[in-house]
């Protein structure tokens, strides 16, 4: 049953359709997401619960000249599919075929690029302010869901909006979800207005009131009951929101077309900011996703008939025993805090959070503020953990250098999916946080190379009497035994893997393995290599100098971009020490990693053992030509 869907190439092709047939292709439209992500993985369960909601929209605005901007936008796969990329859909978050996320480079109708949360407020506003400030009339909208909502820029977005009373529209998708459950005390308020009798018959009484008025109050009854019933819910709940200066309309059932499209075109008859609350249910239309909607916001690809993954791990992840490690230390130790944002299962922080739930916070998709909480925790006594993915610990950046490290505070930042991630793309990429942590004061940085030290340098870090971060890759470990109980590392101090002449290779984090798997094959052609893993990106060991002596080529190697990163300052370091060697940083170059398998995308950018091994070579061979270049 793909008849409709076949038909839609663009979001003109919409407005022919009866109502009838709208909700047709709504079914279609699930079927074919359902068939599309089981292949390829993806946003699952948090594209079925928008499909009525972006026919809606779509139906009632004329993008392009009309603006969507969709928050995080991992729920934009409907929206793709009706503005002409319906074909492309099986290349979703593959290698060079469609983002996963908006991308404006893919499409006029992706107006905004975003992957980050909570952005859409403030991009759409500014998209409405330009056009005032231009005198054009299309109209501005965003959707931004109940878990991204929980994120401070979204508060500020709210605040400013209220106060220039600009006309844009901001669609709250309420589903009840961030990933795990939604959290806080915004969070219990929609909750309240969905579900509270009282606030509902708020509208009722104020009919009532209204029409008790002698003289005015049974005219303005019959303004307000008309639009009540043109409206179907009409606002006087929301006052949160109203008090920020916005209307609010709401709460809408998001799956009903028809009341959709009136509430829109009653939003658009109103002056100023809107915000229409939208209630649907995340996974919609497949029952694994309905019944556990977390397990499906972002999957791999699975089986139809059960939802079963259909890939199999070998390891555990750095995540899994990220979690494991902590669950153990805080049994141990009750100063230790958990802390994460609104990734609790994502993190594997979520084992700890079920066993020591007195001593976890998640914060909402609010890493500013989990830092800062830290670095009160801190303060007070306490040993916070703080579990962030390295792109979303960008927002927090100010948070580690004013409240941690310049108070020089014993916090830990265990920053997971550093490096490339791979199909969610670009915004997601983990590929700044070497650069940019290793320029503060005070704070120890670390890079594991397998899973066993991963736990070492978190029981290192946690007894550090200073701040302290560990950056760890997406996905499984090495497959090596973990020892739960290590020794702490002593700062500063790494390890010789394999002894060579001839140039010596210094492997930060993820890449010692691949490093040495490179080694080792170059030593069968008659190359002979030291590998060293520092371990620690700062302070950088002293040995390094020593060994760089008695080598005459130096190579290193890092999963982050190469401005400002391990391999910059190894440079540093020589620099300092006036060593002059040849250098060949092996890193990424200046630009945007797009999506792609993380093997796939290591491979594109010589960072595996086969391109670490090639690169090696034609260094030491001096056909420097073909090396890549250090940025300038
Ligand atoms: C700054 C930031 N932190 C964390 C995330 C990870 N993340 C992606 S989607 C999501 C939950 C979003 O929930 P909601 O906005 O309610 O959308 P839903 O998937 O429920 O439709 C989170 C935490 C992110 N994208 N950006």
């Amino acid at each position: 049953m793909t008849d409709l869907l076949e038909q839609i190439d663009s979001p003109r092709d919409l407005s022919e359709l009866s109502t009838e047939q709208l909700e047709q292709l709504a079914e279609e439209i699930r079927e074919f997401l359902i068939c599309t992500v089981a292949e390829t993985g993806g946003h699952l369960a948090s594209n079925l619960g928008v499909v009525e909601l972006t026919l809606a929209l779509h139906r009632h605005l004329e993008s392009p000249g009309d603006k969507i901007v969709w928050d995080v936008g991992h729920q934009c796969y409907t929206h793709k599919i009706v503005t002409g990329r319906r074909e492309q859909m099986p290349s979703i978050r593959c290698y060079q075929g469609l983002s996963g996320y908006p991308k404006y480079q893919e499409s006029e109708h992706d107006i905004i690029n975003t992957g980050h949360s909570s952005t859409s407020i403030s991009s759409a506003l500014g998209l409405a302010e330009a056009r005032e400030s231009r005198g054009g009339s299309e109209k501005v909208y965003c959707v931004i869901g109940d878990g991204a909502i929980t994120g401070g820029m979204a508060f500020e977005a709210l605040n400013h909006a209220g106060d220039l009373g600009t006309s844009f529209k901001v669609i709250l998708n309420d589903n009840e979800m961030s990933i795990s459950r939604n959290v806080g005390a915004l969070s219990g308020y929609l909750t309240r207005l969905r579900t509270d009798p009282g606030l509902r018959k708020i509208s009722s009484d104020m009919a009532g009131l209204l029409n008790s008025i002698p003289g005015i109050g049974s005219g303005m009854f019959k303004t307000f009951d008309k639009a009540k019933d043109s409206l179907k819910y009409i606002l006087v709940p929301g006052i949160l929101f109203e008090e920020l200066g916005f209307t609010y309309l709401g709460p809408i059932p998001g799956h009903d077309l028809t009341t959709l499209q009136e509430v829109f075109q009653q939003a658009d008859q109103l002056e100023g900011p809107v915000l229409i609350h939208v209630n649907t249910i995340k996974g919609r239309g497949y029952h694994p996703a309905e019944s556990c909607p977390r397990d499906y916001h972002g999957v791999g690809p699975f089986k139809i008939e059960n939802g079963e993954s259909e890939k199999t791990r070998n390891n555990p992840t750095y995540s899994q025993v990220f979690g494991e490690a902590m669950v153990k230390m805080g049994r141990k130790d009750i100063r230790l805090a958990g802390i994460t944002a609104a990734m609790p299962a994502g993190t594997g922080f979520d084992i700890f959070q079920e066993e020591l739930p007195e001593r976890f916070y998640d914060t909402g998709i609010a890493e500013q503020h989990a830092l800062t909480l830290a670095a009160g925790l801190a303060r007070g006594g306490m040993r916070p953990v703080v579990a962030l993915y390295s792109t979303f610990l960008q927002r927090g950046y100010d948070q580690v250098i004013h409240d941690i490290c310049l108070q020089d505070l014993p916090v830990t930042i265990a920053i997971d999916r550093a490096g490339i991630v791979g199909s969610d793309g670009e915004t997601h990429q983990g590929l700044f946080d070497l650069s940019f942590l290793r320029a503060v004061p005070n704070l120890t940085l670390m890079a594991p190379k397998d899973e066993n030290e991963l736990v070492q340098m978190l029981h290192t870090a946690y007894q550090l009497e200073h701040p302290a971060a560990v950056r760890y890759p997406r996905g499984e470990g090495e497959g090596v035994r973990v020892n739960w109980d290590p020794e702490p590392l002593k700062t500063g101090e790494g390890e010789i893997l394999l002894k060579g002449r001839e140039a010596l290779v210094l492997a930060a984090g993820s890449r010692v393995y691949p490093a040495v798997r490179a080694a080792e094959e170059l030593r069968k052609e008659g190359i002979s290599l030291t590998v060293y893993n520092p371990r620690f990106i700062k302070p950088l060991p002293g040995e390094i100098i020593e060994l760089a002596r008695s080598h005459d080529y130096i190579i290193t190697v890092e999963e982050n971009v190469r401005s400002g990163g391990f391999g910059s300052a190894v440079l540093e370091l020589f620099n300092n020490h006036r060593l002059n060697r040849p250098v060949l940083n092996l890193a990424i170059p200046d630009e945007f990693v797009p999506h792609g398998g993380q093997d796939k995308m290591r491979s594109h950018y010589g960072l595996d053992s086969r391109g670490i091994k090639a690169s090696i070579q034609k260094f030491i061979r001096g056909d420097l030509s073909e090396v890549p270049e250090a940025d300038g």
